[in-house]
């Protein structure tokens, strides 16, 4: 019997550590029952602690991961993540140009939590000119969104200023990570979209295994679009999916460990 799944094609990093980029975005689509096809932008030699390499996957590469994939299935939705450099983003922009009715969710990967360059200073002004308008929801912390704006978020009116800020260029939703709050016991996230400001709270958890967070929470949301939820119930269910990953956090390493991306257990007890 035919059998019909939802498809993702994640363009992103590889994490050797495999808590972050790819890796974290193919456990989170396959958690999801989503079938989740990968384009590797750059392969990063990391762990808990420390990115020691990062290596550019050749232009013809990274096109043809892109297009031959996108050639024979019907993929949507397209999650992206580190994109690195201006040369990297001018070749998935152009891959991309042969394909329509895609839906881009793209996060602004930036900085590591290592604190390693994800995205060169350089190039920020290439990925708000040329990347944000084509993308029907951005995902940026607060630290990405004052990047992007070149504001400073440090209360309430200075989140919903950066929202439309961002809206304004181009972006088709905008959610910002880790709004200003004063209650430090939440997580509060912010969704512009249609015009209206959803907020999303869940519970802070002190953990140091955070690490691939927002790749998590992005894949979640692009694959939740995919199964066919609307965008407020993709985050509110991505938000979920993050805060039990982060619960059951897993401590590899000494530094931050990864998210529990394994398929939920509770559906087979
Ligand atoms: O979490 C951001 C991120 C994205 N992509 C890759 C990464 C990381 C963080 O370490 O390594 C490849």
């Amino acid at each position: 019997m035919a059998r019909k799944v939802p498809l993702v094609l994640t363009i992103a990093g590889s994490d050797s550590g495999g808590g972050a980029g790819i890796q974290a975005d193919l456990k989170t689509l396959n958690s999801l029952e989503v079938f989740g096809c990968s384009a590797i932008t750059c392969v990063t030699a990391q762990n808990s602690r420390e990115i020691t390499n990062i290596f550019k996957l050749p232009n013809l590469s990274i096109n043809k991961q892109i297009t031959t994939v996108l050639r024979d299935f019907k993929i949507k939705y397209i999650k992206l993540g580190m994109l690195y450099d201006t040369e990297t983003m001018k070749t998935v922009l152009s891959a991309l140009q042969n394909f329509s009715n895609l839906k881009i969710i793209s996060d602004p990967v930036m900085i590591s939590k290592s604190g390693d360059s994800l995205l060169k200073d350089s190039s920020i002004n290439f990925y708000i000119k040329k990347i944000l308008p084509i993308c029907y929801l951005i995902t940026p912390n607060i630290h990405e969104a004052n990047r992007i704006t070149g504001l400073k978020i440090l209360k309430y009116a200075d989140l919903i200023n950066s929202l439309n800020i961002i809206k304004k260029y181009g972006a088709k939703n905008v959610l910002i990570k880790g709004g200003h709050s004063k209650d430090t016991n939440k997580s509060e996230d912010y969704l512009l979209s249609q015009n209206k400001i959803h907020k999303f709270a869940s519970k802070r958890y002190d953990t140091k295994n955070t690490h691939g967070t927002g790749c998590t929470l992005s894949a979640a949301i692009t694959g939740y679009l995919a199964k066919g939820f609307n965008l407020v119930e993709s985050v509110r269910k991505s938000k979920k999916f993050v805060s039990y990953g982060i619960k059951n956090s897993l401590s590899i390493g000494k530094g931050h460990g990864p998210l529990d991306h394994f398929p939920r257990r509770k559906k087979y007890e």
